[in-house]
């Protein structure tokens, strides 16, 4: 594990760098702010943030301010990579991946689900109603219709052109997400809250990469991958190229460092550095982790910059940018 030490040196000698305000915000991130606190990858988590906030600070649940959360950006056509409006895979299908875990350790998720809007309500009836964590495919979608949703059509008008575009070009599928100046650019919503009870949710929800191969899964439904919670330690989420995620099981990983006294920061930054020492590749993809501990404090880091979190605490609300391993100003 590298030292603080050793990260500030490399920092300065340009081979790693993050920003100097975010890294000393986030090294001592929220103290004294208090719970309820959440926060969610990317910008679109600002008008997620918000509906989980009202419910948070009404003295609600965390499960039930996640769900509400990230039902903002599965709804929201202009959120292509998740839900309604979400860019298809190769062969033009809108195929969704969603997972959710409570303070007490109990997982849900569906994976290749089609034609439902949200499938992190359907990962929630997973994990409350049967003897599973995960549903897929065809099965997911049954067990979502005989519990009352709706078929929809989820692939939209502008969906569909990118889709047609990328097929006319014969462009290839290229795994890198959320890089900057790739045209494919894609952005999961991961959300984490812990309430003023002290209970700490998380949930995550994707269409995926766009223009995958038909049939790929990726990591965000997968348990310890694209979500992790421990009631007792806090919680992680992950987004970026879902490959690497699951390689390195990465948001079990994030809390599992944050149990052996880690902050939240640190733990992403050492998840971080994990695939850096373990996927040779990993400097052509973005992965960006997100922890929260059950005291409230919070942090994040990626790969690449331009990983921007949004944060709403009591008194506060607004985008932060992650400290990230790869320098490039
Ligand atoms: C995936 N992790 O399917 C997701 C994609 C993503 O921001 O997070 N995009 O691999």
């Amino acid at each position: 594990m590298i030292t603080r030490r050793e990260f500030i040196a490399r920092s300065s000698s340009g081979f790693i760098g993050i920003g100097i305000s975010g890294y000393s915000w986030q090294i001592n991130p929220s103290a004294g702010n208090g719970l309820p606190v959440v926060i969610s990858t990317w910008k679109h988590g600002l008008a997620a943030n918000e509906v989980a906030w009202k419910i948070l600070s009404d003295g609600g649940y965390a499960l039930d301010a996640v769900e509400a959360g990230v039902r903002v950006s599965e709804a929201d056509p202009g959120v292509n990579s998740v839900g309604y409006g979400g860019i298809p895979d190769a062969s033009g299908k809108v195929t969704l991946d969603a997972s959710i875990m409570d303070e007490k350790g109990r997982a849900g998720s569906v994976s290749y689900l089609q034609h439902i809007k949200h499938p992190i309500s359907v990962a929630r009836l997973v994990m409350e109603k049967t003897p599973h964590v995960m549903l897929s495919g065809r099965g997911a979608l049954k067990f979502a219709l005989d519990n009352g949703f709706e078929k929809e059509k989820l692939l939209t008008p502008e969906a569909r052109k990118r889709w047609k575009r990328w097929v006319e070009e014969k462009k290839v599928y290229k795994p890198g997400v959320n890089v900057e100046n790739r045209e494919d650019d894609h952005d999961t919503i991961s959300m984490l809250a812990v309430d003023s009870g002290g209970r700490i949710c998380g949930a995550c929800t994707t269409s995926g990469i766009a223009f995958k191969m038909h049939g790929r899964v990726g990591d965000s439904p997968v348990i310890g991958a694209g979500l992790f919670v421990d009631g007792e330690v806090g919680a992680a989420a992950a987004t970026g190229t879902g490959e690497l995620v699951m390689k390195t099981l990465g948001s079990f990983l994030v809390v599992e460092n944050m149990r052996s006294g880690m902050t939240p920061y640190r733990a992403c930054e050492a998840a971080v550095v994990r695939i850096t020492r373990k996927i040779p590749e990993f400097s052509e993809h973005q992965v960006g982790f997100l922890a929260l501990n059950k005291a409230g404090e919070y942090g994040a880091a990626s790969i690449r910059p331009g990983f921007e979190y949004a944060v709403t605490i009591s008194g506060f609300t607004g985008l932060k940018e992650a400290a990230s391993w790869i320098k490039t100003h």
